[in-house]
């Protein structure tokens, strides 16, 4: 697997208690391996806990007492997941955050990093997207929901920080991949369907791998291995900003994507488009002079990182599938 982790941190033992909101999935298991490798004390319940539940999260908050705290747990899902779940997408997502967040707050953690997402932007925003244009214009219908928790929990963020002197910092990434990342073809992200989508395509002969909507969105792709590196690098500056955008710096249309992973999974059949399926936002690629001005950059180039994923796919691919 590639990654860039000696580059900023070293592995001493660090004495600080991290808890991982979200530990089992893509962004939270890489989370928990940086950490570990960086020698941070990881602190996670014995048992799965339901974060939305009020009660529930502040008592293992209270009980874990973290030193730092890291909001990877939420409801995520690829376009369609968004389109057809949006009353989950809103109501877990609020209630996971706001739980997290105030129980942080009581339980007076030093430092918490929250997880946003690029579709915070307004659908129609100027490219490369700038942290400022948070708040500027209407949403993406397709991800409203999902992106409305988004805001709210950056906006409560800021608020505990202005009210409380807490000290919270909130990261928007790009579109992720990686190891650990959801494969069902209903809900997941483009990447993991389509790796899975072409693979398949490959094993069993068929003629054609099927491409939602029509190709021409563009995406701007992140090794999750590079985003925690990023995560770990601004919690560990004394002095942040409090909203920074966490991207690759260049994207990619769906239709190029797709010729990408088939050329990585050595495929041999056609690429046919569904346009009937939606394509979303046109473009969401982050601006990230804030990020780069600080001193970090992404390490995983695409196709090497895709590689990497398609290889990780084709190991783990039965249980996957189950
Ligand atoms: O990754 P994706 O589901 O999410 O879709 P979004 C990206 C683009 O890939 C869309 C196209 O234009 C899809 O139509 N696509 C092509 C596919 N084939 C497929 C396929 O088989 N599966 C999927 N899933 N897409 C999500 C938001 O938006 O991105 C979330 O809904 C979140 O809120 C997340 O922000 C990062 O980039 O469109």
């Amino acid at each position: 697997m590639p990654n860039g982790w000696s580059r900023y941190h070293s592995n001493e033992p660090k004495g600080i208690r991290v808890y991982v909101a979200g530990a089992r999935g893509m962004v939270g298991s890489a989370l928990g391996r940086r950490l570990q490798g960086a020698g941070y004390t990881l602190v996670q319940p014995a048992v799965r806990v339901d974060l939305r539940d009020q009660k529930a999260t502040h008592e293992l908050i209270e009980d874990l007492k973290p030193d730092w705290v890291f909001l990877a747990a939420a409801k995520v899902g690829g376009i369609y997941a968004n389109k057809t779940y949006p009353a989950e997408f809103i109501y877990d997502n609020l209630m996971i955050q706001s739980n997290v967040i105030h129980a942080s707050h009581q339980s007076r953690v030093k430092k918490l990093l929250l997880l946003g997402s690029s579709c915070i932007y307004p659908k129609f925003a100027p490219q490369p997207l700038r942290e400022e244009y948070l708040l500027s214009g209407e949403l993406e219908p397709t991800n409203e929901p999902y992106a409305v928790a988004k805001i709210a929990a950056i906006v409560m963020a800021r608020s505990y920080n202005r009210q409380y002197g807490t000290d919270f910092l909130c990261v928007m990434p790009t579109n992720l991949y990686g190891p650990n990342d959801n494969f069902d073809l209903q809900t997941s992200h483009v990447v993991a369907a389509l790796i899975r989508k072409t693979h398949e395509a490959k094993v069993s002969g068929a003629e054609f791998v099927e491409v939602w909507g029509t190709g021409t969105p563009l995406r701007e792709f992140l090794h999750v291995d590079d985003m925690t590196d990023a995560c770990l690098f601004l919690m560990e500056r004394e002095e942040t900003a409090k909203l920074v955008n966490i991207g690759y710096g260049s994207d990619i249309s769906v239709r190029d994507l797709a010729l990408l992973i088939k050329d990585i999974a050595g495929y041999e059949g056609e690429i046919r488009f569904n346009p009937e399926m939606p394509d979303g936002t046109p473009r969401k690629l982050l601006d990230t002079t804030l990020l780069t001005s600080l001193g970090w950059k992404p390490s995983i180039p695409l196709r090497e990182g895709l590689t990497a994923v398609y290889r990780w796919y084709v190991e783990n691919a039965d249980w996957q599938r189950r």
